[in-house]
């Protein structure tokens, strides 16, 4: 196939509630849109990258300077795409940029998958009819607060809770739900606030039956966060550390992690996110989907991916209605007792709504070859 037209669009929704994690707080939600046009189809991809470089390096305008300046040329030159695994060998000269090539990659496999008719679960070798679903919960005002929102979606029917944690809000709150809820699938997400002066503090959520410890230590570790694992039987999940394949292999052959959290967005796009599945799968580390506040489009995109065998826990991939007061995507993503069902239409099999998609779209550019 050749691409006639890519349209970015910078969009702006305004979440339901600020989220906290221990690199800041949330409340809109700016990231772009990639359209890519062929004959009669159009692809979607989403850049998940935020306004400020707090969770990595990237940022919308980074993104978008890349995506313009190299990206779309690169596809151009190339004229003819034969497989969206092309895309990520295009782009492998280009340093990092993850979530800027994640965009442009993505948009291209929705496309791929549109044009030959088939999911793109199915374009990806997925089978799984419904995924399983949890929820990740940004840190509360108080502790009573956050019980009460880890009721609200235990009582919604999610399959996993994670709870941001950072220093000073950690072992106390987090024994304070166990207490309340001593059955429900829970785990911690740090993002990266802790270092190994820390140990005492990490020690004490071993106690706590989490299904694991999410990047506790420092984003660019994976030295560190092995000597962890090797003082706590809570399994280590990394996630900021995990840009690649490599990145995984190594992260496996040091002890650094028991289970890998995979964002297409972190790790540069779909074909890397399904080589890193395969990998883990082989070496008995199992998988599971992260999120970074996606619309409906990069949610499709994780949905999608998350029907993948070695999805084996999961992910964060919750409900539109979790985020947004109104989704740009038709039917909005919704979650039934902890599932979603995978849609059964071509490409990502959600619609792009083009009337929302403008309401909430700032800037708009248009690139031909
Ligand atoms: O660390 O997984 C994270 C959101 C933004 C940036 C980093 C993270 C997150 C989440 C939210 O945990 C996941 C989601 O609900 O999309
Ligand atoms: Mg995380």
């Amino acid at each position: 196939m050749k691409i006639d037209k890519f349209k970015l669009r910078r969009m702006m929704l305004q979440l339901k509630e600020p989220f906290q994690t221990s690199f800041g707080t949330q409340q809109d939600r700016e990231f772009f849109i990639v359209e890519a046009y062929s004959g009669d189809d159009v692809g979607y991809g989403e850049c998940v990258v935020n306004s400020r470089p707090l969770y990595s390096e990237e940022t919308v305008k980074t993104a978008w300077h890349i995506a313009e300046d190299f990206l779309i040329p690169a596809i151009f030159e190339k004229g003819e795409i034969h497989h969206p695994d092309e895309v990520s060998e295009l782009f492998a000269p280009y340093r990092r940029n993850n979530m800027a090539k994640s965009s442009v990659e993505g948009a291209i496999w929705d496309l791929y998958a549109k044009k030959n008719k088939v999911t793109l679960a199915e374009a990806l070798g997925g089978d799984k009819k419904e995924i399983d679903v949890g929820i990740s919960i940004g840190i509360q005002e108080s502790t009573e607060k956050l019980i009460q929102t880890v009721g609200k979606y235990v009582d919604e029917g999610y399959k996993r809770i994670k709870i941001k944690i950072k220093p000073g809000t950690d072992v106390e709150v987090l024994r304070a739900v166990r207490e309340t809820y001593p059955e429900i699938a829970m785990m911690a997400d740090g993002n990266s606030a802790y270092t190994l002066d820390d140990i005492e503090t990490l020690k004490q959520l071993d106690n706590l039956n989490l299904t694991m410890i999410e990047q506790p230590l420092a984003h660019d570790d994976i030295i560190d966060h092995a000597s962890l694992q090797k003082e706590i039987k809570t399994p280590v999940c990394l996630d900021e550390s995990i840009h690649s394949l490599d990145d995984v292999k190594k992260a496996v052959s040091l002890g650094s992690c028991e289970i890998i959290n995979i964002k297409i967005g972190r790790v540069g796009g779909l074909t890397e996110a399904k080589k890193i599945h395969d990998y883990c799968e082989g070496h008995g580390i199992p998988v599971w989907c992260g999120g970074m506040l996606e619309s409906g489009i990069g949610r499709a995109h994780n949905i999608a991916l998350t029907t993948l065998s070695n999805f084996k826990l999961p992910g964060d991939t919750a409900a539109s209605s979790r985020y947004w007061s109104e989704d740009i995507i038709s039917p909005e993503v919704t979650v039934e007792d902890g599932v979603i069902h995978v849609p059964d239409k071509p490409g990502i099999g959600y619609e792009p709504v083009e009337e929302l998609l403008d309401r909430y779209t700032l800037e708009v550019k248009e690139f031909r070859p």
